[in-house]
């Protein structure tokens, strides 16, 4: 009874190792515990809640997949994404933190950094001792990244660094940033940065109305000198931050699926409760389309990843296929969150549950990771040929 209720219409279960379930459940419980009872003040206050950095490491929620010997969880590609789909269920301005920290921030150092940087950063980040960002997208340049204007310049022993990015998560906290800029020639590369840098300043973005609870921001470099042992080695071109992408829209995925559950669950609940004309609103066929319709969509959207992160643990799943994923959980996530607000009638205006902070949420979310639009193109591309983003 202190876990939240999972629905799992198709038995899904049953296609988990018992591995799978105990990771899901420890995530599951840490959130209940430790991530519902704060997260509403969190958001309302629009702060980050650092006490949770700790428990995130716990759970295996910073580089799930990454090796242990790199101070990672090193469970597989299901394992990750069950992490992700439980902590969303608490906020998804949390599992962005975990998102940023092991795909866009861990991954790349382990697969483009060389083995000196492998040592020395994956194991600071994946106990949360350093937490880090993740720049790409710059004030001009958000779904078309490769005309970025940041720049480096070779200064013969160290690298010279200008430029801004936007819209970045943990910014304001980070005590690194793997940052995605263009050398003399015009080629994209990763560089490390890290706060203290002289030139190096990360200014928060206010007034969010979504993700309140995590913090973004800018990276702002003004002649910031780098040393040339930050630069990311083993891959360079537009090719190298979009790899990343592929993790973590792959996790979000299966993230947008907890919120999903967290606004089915309540909206579910409350429909047996709420009583209007003499008996509760559940009983209602207008309500029940809602339900029936939120419980469909869940358990196509749960099929759908289970069989992506198979294809994953394989190394097979292509990032048309990721893109489909993403575009589609999240969709469905942010229509059952509206749906789910309208069956609490005034009461889901309110903090008292959760789900207009998801429906919030889920705004950044659709937008960030390359927007529903970008997604829809990339799967048109895939089947026509024909590329329509230009
Ligand atoms: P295009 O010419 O198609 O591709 C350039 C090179 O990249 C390769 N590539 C990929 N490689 C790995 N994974 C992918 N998903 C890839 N997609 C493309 C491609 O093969 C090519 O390689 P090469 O060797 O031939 O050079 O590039 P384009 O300029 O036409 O752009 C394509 C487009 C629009 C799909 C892409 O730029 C895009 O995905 N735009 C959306 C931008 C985006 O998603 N930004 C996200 C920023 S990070 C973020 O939002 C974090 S939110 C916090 C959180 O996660 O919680
Ligand atoms: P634009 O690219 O300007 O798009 C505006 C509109 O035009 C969209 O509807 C889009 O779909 C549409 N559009 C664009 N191009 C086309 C086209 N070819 N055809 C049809 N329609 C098109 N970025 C990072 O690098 N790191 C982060 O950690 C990060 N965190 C974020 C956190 C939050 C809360 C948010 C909101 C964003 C974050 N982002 C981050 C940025 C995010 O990835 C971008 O916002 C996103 O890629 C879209 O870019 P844009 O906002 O510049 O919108």
């Amino acid at each position: 009874p202190d876990l939240f209720e999972s629905p799992d219409y198709y038995l899904l279960d049953e296609l988990l190792t018992e591995e799978h379930k105990l990771i899901r459940d420890a995530a599951r419980q840490w959130v209940k515990r430790d991530v519902s009872p704060i997260i509403e003040e969190a958001a309302q206050k629009a702060e980050f809640p650092k006490s949770i950095i700790p428990g995130l490491a716990e759970i295996g929620a910073f580089g799930p997949y990454i090796p242990v010997e790199y101070g990672g969880a090193g469970l597989d590609q299901i394992s990750y994404g069950l992490i992700m789909q439980e902590i969303e269920r608490g906020d998804s301005g949390v599992r962005s933190t975990a998102s940023v920290q092991s795909s866009l921030v861990m991954y790349p150092i382990w697969k483009y950094g060389n083995e000196e940087q492998r040592q020395k950063y994956l194991p600071k980040l994946a106990t949360g001792e350093w937490m880090g960002s993740f720049g790409l997208t710059e004030p001009d340049f958000g779904s078309n990244p490769g005309g970025m204007v940041t720049n480096f310049k070779d200064m013969g022993d160290h690298y010279l660094l200008n430029g801004a990015k936007l819209w970045i998560s943990n910014s304001p906290f980070c005590d690194v940033a793997v940052v995605w800029a263009k050398n003399e020639e015009g080629r994209i590369h990763g560089l490390i940065v890290e706060r203290g840098m002289e030139g190096f300043s990360t200014p928060e973005t206010h007034n969010k109305w979504s993700l309140r609870a995590s913090a973004t921001g800018e990276l702002i470099f003004q002649d910031v000198k780098v040393p040339k042992e930050n630069l990311l080695p083993n891959k360079s071109g537009l090719g190298a931050p979009l790899g990343c992408l592929d993790s973590a829209r792959y996790g979000i995925a299966w993230g947008a699926i907890g919120a999903a559950m967290d606004c089915y669950d309540t909206a579910l609940r409350y429909s047996k409760e709420r009583v209007q004309f003499g008996k509760p609103i559940g009983g209602f066929q207008l309500q029940q389309k809602k339900l029936a319709e939120m419980i469909t969509e869940i358990t196509k959207a749960q099929l759908l990843v289970f069989r992506l992160g198979q294809l994953k643990n394989e190394g097979r799943a292509s990032s048309a296929q990721i893109s489909m994923a993403k575009r589609n959980n999240v969709d469905m996530a942010i229509k059952i969150a509206r749906e789910a607000r309208q069956m609490l009638g005034g009461m889901g205006i309110t903090g008292e549950y959760p789900i207009m902070r998801h429906m919030m949420n889920l705004e950044s979310v659709i937008t960030y990771e390359g927007t529903h639009d970008i997604h829809l193109l990339i799967t048109g591309l895939d089947v026509t040929g024909f590329n329509a983003f230009k």
